[in-house]
């Protein structure tokens, strides 16, 4: 059952092809989701299902939410606000972890993924930190040693990734932070510890200090509402957190401007 609370329900965001397809797929242990590279993204529209999480066994079912990635084109920009608003429908329900995942070879954080989580965080509220658990795809065992002094740069305790994020929405808590590989996940023994890893991460943020699933008044207002009135109520709340990012709005971006436009 979709609305069963027992499910595990795991929402993948990042940047264009960073490999969040590929992780829901590992998890669940059947291309489900296409992956691939291409010049634009892959993943056009949310999709979400129902499956057990198999990767490694543990004998729960996990509701599965996969996004476009987020990019700097105004035309995708556009289209990408046009399925956040599909997103937060469909999370309604609440959240065990969102999981943001990057590319290990690729470990900028740029002003647009920066804002991309301002406004998650404007829209959904601090608690939202609380539920994050941070990915790292790319993390082969061919290349495992190769990579060790960037894993060791990007949890640096003083300078690393999650520390830069911290200071950046200045809250004290630590997000949980895995390295994993997608690459051939079926038979090795090291996907399938790096799987159990990201396991026991989504399972300490979902039974935080609260043993609860993330939910806030955002989507229990926006469960309160059908139809046409819930579009415009979802429409009007994503379009005054934008306008609170003075960030977004001194860059000029365009994707502000067609943010506004299209609702
Ligand atoms: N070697 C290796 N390749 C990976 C890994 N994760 C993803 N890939 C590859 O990276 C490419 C992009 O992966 P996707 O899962 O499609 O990435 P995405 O984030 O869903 O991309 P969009 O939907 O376009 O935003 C694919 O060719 C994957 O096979 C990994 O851990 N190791
Ligand atoms: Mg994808």
């Amino acid at each position: 059952m979709i609305n069963d609370e027992n499910n595990i329900v795991l929402a993948v965001m990042g940047a264009v092809g960073n490999g969040k397809s590929s992780t829901l797929n590992s998890i669940i242990q059947e291309p489900l989701f296409a992956s691939g590279r291409a010049v634009g993204p892959v993943t056009k529209q949310i999709g979400n299902c129902l499956r057990y999480w198999r990767l490694p066994k543990v004998g729960r079912t996990v509701h599965i939410v996969d996004t476009p990635g987020i990019c700097d084109s105004t035309y995708k920009d556009v289209a990408n606000v046009h399925l956040m608003v599909e997103f937060f429908k469909s999370l309604s329900h609440g959240v065990s972890a969102f999981v943001l995942v990057f590319n290990v070879h690729d470990t900028r954080l740029d002003e647009y993924t920066k804002n991309m989580l301002r406004l998650f965080e404007r829209l959904l509220g601090p608690q939202f930190w609380k539920h994050v658990v941070i990915v790292f795809t790319h993390v082969d065992e061919d290349q495992r040693s190769y990579l060790e002094d960037n894993i060791n740069a990007l949890t640096d305790p003083r300078e690393g990734f999650v520390q830069v994020i911290r200071q950046w929405f200045q809250f004290s808590y630590q997000l949980p932070i895995v390295f994993l590989s997608n690459h051939d996940t079926r038979y090795s023994q090291y996907a399938h510890n790096c799987f159990l890893e990201l396991y026991d991460a989504v399972v300490a943020v979902e039974n935080g200090p609260r043993r609860e699933k993330f939910t806030c008044t955002f989507f229990q207002e926006v469960n309160n509402r059908t139809g046409v009135v819930q579009d415009n109520f979802i429409a009007q709340r994503i379009r005054s957190a934008v306008a609170a990012i003075p960030q977004m709005i001194q860059a000029g971006s365009k994707a502000v401007v067609n943010v506004c436009s299209v609702m």
